[in-house]
């Protein structure tokens, strides 16, 4: 009888006693957000997103005009996924790297989550021990400085405040979260960033993401989808996973690419989407082309001679192409009004593979 009893009081206490023992809640994303990487497991089963960098603020010719979009001026639809870029928030003189103000940053942001798209934010952040950009590759000691123990850790705390507090400010109208995929640390297996390949240490690389989580976190920051993205370095799965910063942080599986010579870019498009499909279906995780493009698409069937055939064997979520700069001259990525890749652009939105935004609400994806 005795025995009876002790076991039903076991049962009675133990959820209590598994809840003590689970990991606490910071680290739990809010239901939107969830509910954003289910969606992007889902969307390879109807075709792959269109995305662009800065879509809303600025194209050729033109800034700040409301609602206008040189995609949207194109094929007469959003894209699915817009892109910002947070880089230098950290300085908190308001505006970023390229000029916009984070201010109207997050207007654009809420207006496109309205419109049921989906944001992705890069961070080119500066140098924290040159104080020069993110480029600036002088110094190979940042990425341990800014490490615990580091003369340059406190510091680089706050900066990492600031992303935190601007991703947690992120909100519809009546005041829910929005979800975004944040993917810091890119391109990483090139050394062109000050926490590039040959400008850290695997561990060193895998600390400072460990590090940027856990802040994050720490902050209550539950808004955001992780995205890992490399460049195109890696040869195979082994060499995309050595600087991984591990399944718990991760939560998309990306890479960025750019087209110089044709051949060359559907080489390593075919490499790193075969290595991404891979890990993808590995750790159960969606997969994306987190940044791509020709620059001035001088090339009148790029995107349904090149872009489409390639991507439409693989099970992606989104593709992004990079911005369409006004103020450097020939740098844009997808194609304006009198643009010579216009009628194909058409012709890769027409096709049935291809999702933009009023397509997420048509599928009610
Ligand atoms: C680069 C270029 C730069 C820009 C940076 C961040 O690829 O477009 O001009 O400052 O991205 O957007």
């Amino acid at each position: 009888m005795k025995i009876f009893k002790f076991i039903f009081v076991i049962m009675l206490i133990s959820p209590v006693l598994l809840s003590c023992s689970q990991k606490p809640v910071e680290g739990k994303k809010t239901d939107s957000t969830v509910a954003l990487i289910r969606k992007l497991n889902q969307i390879p089963s109807h075709g792959f997103m269109f995305g662009h960098h800065d879509d809303t603020v600025y194209g050729i010719g033109w800034e700040g005009d409301s609602d206008r979009s040189d995609v949207k001026s194109v094929c007469g639809d959003y894209p699915a996924v817009i892109s910002f870029d947070l880089g230098r928030i950290e300085k908190r003189t308001g505006f970023n790297l390229d000029k916009i103000s984070f201010e109207k940053i997050r207007k654009e942001i809420v207006k496109h989550h309205d419109r049921g798209g989906i944001i992705s934010l890069s961070w080119h952040v500066d140098n924290p021990v040159t104080m020069g950009d993110s480029w600036d590759t002088s110094d190979s000691t940042v990425v341990k400085s800014v490490l615990p123990g580091g003369k340059k850790h406190d510091m680089f705390i706050c900066w990492l405040d600031i992303v935190a507090d601007y991703i947690n400010s992120l909100k519809t109208k009546n005041g829910t979260k929005i979800p975004v995929i944040f993917r810091p640390w890119h391109e990483h297996t090139g050394s062109w960033f000050w926490w590039g390949q040959k400008l850290c240490t695997d561990n060193d690389y895998k600390e400072l993401w460990r590090m940027t989580y856990d802040h994050m976190n720490k902050r209550n920051v539950n808004n955001v989808v992780y995205a890992y993205s490399p460049g195109s370095e890696p040869e195979n799965t082994a060499e995309y996973l050595q600087r991984y910063p591990g399944d718990d942080i991760v939560d998309l599986i990306g890479f960025d690419t750019y087209q110089f010579e044709r051949s060359d870019y559907i080489r390593n498009l075919e490499k790193s989407l075969s290595i991404v499909t891979q890990v993808g279906r590995f750790k159960n995780k969606p997969i994306a082309i987190t940044e791509t493009g020709y620059e001035a698409i001088p090339d009148s069937s790029w995107w349904t001679e090149t872009l489409l055939p390639v991507i439409a064997r693989y099970p992606v979520s989104y593709v992004l192409v990079w911005r369409n700069a006004r103020e450097k001259e020939g740098h844009y990525y997808a194609p304006y009004p009198g643009q010579q890749s216009e009628n194909d652009f058409v012709r890769f939105y027409n096709n049935t593979n291809t999702i933009f935004v009023s397509d997420i609400k048509k599928c009610d994806l």
